[in-house]
C-alpha cells in the first residue's frame, strides 16, 4: 500500500486529513518541517501534503530541501495552504510541489488530487524499475549499473573499503549463435544471468548484464582473495550449467571467461575514478582470453 505523510503544525487539522485519505493509502503525519525530512529520509512516503505556513522552516524550505535530495526528489508534493491568492500558489510549484490546495479543504477535491498524484507516482515507479532492467535476463542493464558503480567508488573512497568487479565474457558465443540460432542464444544468455545472480549474494553485490554476452558483478567491501572465490564460483556455475556447445573451440559446453579487479579507492592516486577499476577488469578479461578462455585473471 502507498503512503502518504501530512506535514502540518495544526494537529486538529492533520486529524481531520488524515480519516479523509485512510482509504487511499497509509497516512503518517509531521508537525514540523525538520520532523518531516527526518521521517521522509528514514521511510520515502509516496506523497507529501505540506503546509506552506510554518514555525522554524516553512513549507517552501522543506520543498527546496527536497529537490535538493535525490532520494526525496521524486517524490510528489502538494502544498495546503491558507492563502488563496495567486503569489502563494505559484512560489509553491516553483519551489517543485506538483499541485496545491487552499483551506478550507473540501473533501471530494483532496481525494480526487491526492488520487491522481498516487496514480502518477505508481507508473513513475515501475518505470523507473523497468528502465533499470535488462529487458532479456532481468539483471540490471547498463546504465543502472554505470550509476551504482560510480556510487560505489565514492561511498569507497569516504570508507576505505575495498571495491571489486568483475567483469565476464562468454567464450566463443558468435559460434553459438551461428550453430544453435539466436533464440537458443537467448535462452543461453538468460540461464547465464541466473548463473551469475545466483553467486553475487551479499547484500549490496550487483550483478548486470553490460552488453551482448557481457556481464558485470560489483562487489562493494570485498578482497581480493573474496572476490576471486565469488569469479570462480561463477565460473563454475557457468560450466556447470552443462549447456551443450558443439561449435566452441575449447569445451564441449558453454563456459565463460572472467577478468577480475580490486582497488581501494581511498588509496587511488587522485583524480582516479571508477573507469580505472573497469579498465583493469578488462585487462584481465583479455588476458583471460588471451591464455584459452573459460578462466578467470586478475
Ligand atoms: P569470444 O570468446 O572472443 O568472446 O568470442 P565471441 O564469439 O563470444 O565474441 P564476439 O564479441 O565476436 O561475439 C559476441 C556475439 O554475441 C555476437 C552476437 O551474435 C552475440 N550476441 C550479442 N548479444 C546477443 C543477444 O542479445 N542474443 C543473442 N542470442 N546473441 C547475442
Ligand atoms: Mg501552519
Ligand atoms: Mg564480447
Ligand atoms: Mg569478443
Ligand atoms: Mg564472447
Amino acid at each position: 500500500m502507498q503512503s502518504i505523510l501530512i506535514v502540518d503544525d495544526n494537529v486538529p487539522l492533520i486529524q481531520v486529513l488524515a480519516p479523509m485519505l485512510a482509504g487511499q493509502a497509509r497516512v503518517r503525519f509531521a508537525t514540523s518541517g525538520a520532523a518531516a525530512l527526518q521521517q521522509m529520509r528514514r521511510d520515502p512516503p509516496d506523497l507529501v501534503l505540506l503546509d506552506a505556513e510554518m514555525p522554524d522552516m516553512d513549507g517552501y524550505q522543506v520543498c527546496r530541501a527536497m529537490q535538493e535530495d535525490p532520494e526525496l526528489h521524486p517524490i510528489p508534493v502538494i502544498f495546503v495552504t491558507g492563502h488563496d491568492d495567486l503569489d502563494a500558489e505559484l512560489r509553491g510549484l516553483a519551489c517543485g510541489a506538483v499541485d496545491f490546495i487552499s483551506k478550507p479543504v473540501r473533501e471530494p477535491l483532496l481525494a480526487a488530487r491526492v488520487s491522481t498524484q498516487l496514480r502518477v507516482k505508481r507508473l513513475t515507479d515501475e518505470l523507473r524499475r523497468l528502465a533499470a532492467l535488462d529487458a532479456l535476463t532481468s539483471l540490471h542493464n547498463r546504465g543502472s549499473f554505470d550509476q551504482r558503480l560510480s556510487q560505489e567508488w565514492q561511498r569507497s573512497v569516504r570508507t576505505g573499503e575495498p571495491l571489486a568487479l568483475v567483469l565476464l565474457d562468454v567464450d566463443h558465443f558468435k559460434r553459438f549463435n551461428d550453430h544453435y540460432g539466436h533464440p537458443a542464444g537467448d535462452a543461453c544468455l538468460r540461464a547465464v544471468a541466473q548463473a551469475i545472480d545466483a553467486q553475487a549474494r551479499r547484500p549490496g553485490d550487483m550483478a548486470a548484464r553490460v552488453g551482448g554476452e557481457e556481464f558485470a558483478v560489483l562487489l562493494p567491501n570485498t578482497t581480493a582473495a573474496g572476490a576471486r572465490e565469488v569469479a570462480q564460483s561463477i565460473r563454475h556455475a557457468i560450466s556447470g550449467l552443462q549447456i551443450p556447445h558443439a561449435a566452441s573451440l575449447h569445451a564441449a559446453h558453454v563456459t565463460a571467461s572472467l577478468g577480475l579487479a580490486v582497488c581501494v579507492p581511498k588509496d587511488a592516486a587522485p583524480g582516479t575514478d571508477e573507469q580505472a577499476l573497469i579498465g583493469a577488469a578488462d585487462r584481465a578479461l583479455y588476458e583471460a582470453k588471451q591464455a584459452g578462455r573459460d578462466r578467470v585473471c586478475a
